[in-house]
């Protein structure tokens, strides 16, 4: 789809890049997850319903600090990232994600002229937009459903409308590997030119406390993993027996990752259209990365994206930070 046939929606409806952005990846990623040796996938098949309302109890657990201390960080800061934003500015979403988050900026920033949450999701896009409208009479709210790490088009700006405010919250940022960090980070830059990027980075920290927050003691990471298999059952038609496999996460310091695994705990063997498909005993699949950063680390690679660092706030224990960075 063109720019232009994105201006040309005003209806509010989600305006898709693609007819269905994700219809049949997944069969197609699964399948070839099956197919190849070491087996991984791409976390962001996760978000179905089911998956979105582990991760939101994710988000509450006591051990998973992120969203808790991105919060924080961001209420205290609201003040000195509106000024930053100033009047009219327009936000883009990169991922609809936490309504919360994006509250909190539009309630603080002078008259935002316009929310544009980009999602791989329609549904939830939809959801989301109509909650905003309702509650944010004077904003334009135009969700925009594309998978952001394959390739982006937005609605050129409102006549009249300020700066344009990138928001990638969360530290999904450390899904990406670092080259597709880099990647997106420039898509960012050029999309948001002239404008900035509000940028949410967990932070490397002792390792204790990041495996507590992906191996929470009421068993929620787990169930949200697993689900990424219960999903292709009910979508797909595969017969994981999820009992023979159990959540494995763990902090890979030399990368500064943490990766979390499904393990086969015994031989045994999955169909997929008609194919059947072996697992070793101990055999994984990788089904995320979650990057962890520095400060200056991430300054630098988004300088590498073509970015010029401004701010950069953080809560009192540095467990996260959030980045404000010029795009030139
Ligand atoms: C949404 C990618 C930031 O990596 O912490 C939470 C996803 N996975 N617990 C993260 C997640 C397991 C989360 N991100």
């Amino acid at each position: 789809m063109r720019a232009g046939q994105l201006m040309e929606r005003q209806d509010g409806a989600p305006q898709a890049q693609d007819a269905q952005p994700d219809d049949g990846a997944f069969a197609q990623d699964m399948a070839a997850m099956l197919a190849h040796r070491p087996r991984g996938i791409s976390p962001k098949y996760f978000y179905d319903a089911e998956g979105s309302r582990l991760f939101d109890r994710i988000c509450e657990l006591p051990e998973y600090y992120p969203t808790r201390t991105e919060l924080g960080i961001l209420q205290q800061q609201a003040g000195e990232i509106a000024k930053l934003a100033g009047p009219r500015a327009e936000i883009v979403e990169f991922g609809a994600g936490s309504l919360l988050k994006v509250r909190l900026l539009l309630d603080a920033f002078d008259r935002p002229a316009r929310y544009l949450p980009i999602d791989i999701s329609g549904d939830h896009l939809a959801d989301a937009a109509a909650l905003l409208r309702r509650d944010y009479a004077g904003l334009d709210v135009q969700p925009v459903a594309a998978d952001y790490t394959r390739r982006l088009l937005l609605p050129a700006p409102l006549p009249g409308a300020g700066q344009r405010v990138g928001f990638f919250p969360g530290s999904t940022l450390g899904n990406f590997t670092p080259d597709e960090a880099l990647h997106f980070l420039q898509v960012a830059a050029q999309v948001l030119g002239g404008g900035a990027l509000l940028l949410g980075a967990d932070l490397v920290k002792n390792p204790a406390v990041l495996h507590a927050a992906y191996n929470d003691a009421q068993g929620v990471t787990a169930a949200f993993n697993l689900n990424l298999l219960a999903r292709a059952n009910r979508e797909l038609g595969t017969d994981f027996d999820l009992a023979g496999f159990a959540h494995y996460a763990f902090y890979n310091a030399p990368q500064s990752r943490i990766e979390m695994h499904l393990v086969s705990m015994r031989r045994q063997s999955v169909t997929l259209a008609g194919r059947a498909f072996d697992w070793a005993e101990g055999e994984t699949l990788h089904t995320e990365n979650s990057y962890k950063f520095t400060i200056d680390g991430l300054r630098a690679l988004a300088v590498r994206a073509g970015f010029r660092p401004g701010p950069v706030w953080t809560d009192p224990e540095r467990l996260f930070s959030v980045h404000w960075l010029h795009a030139p």
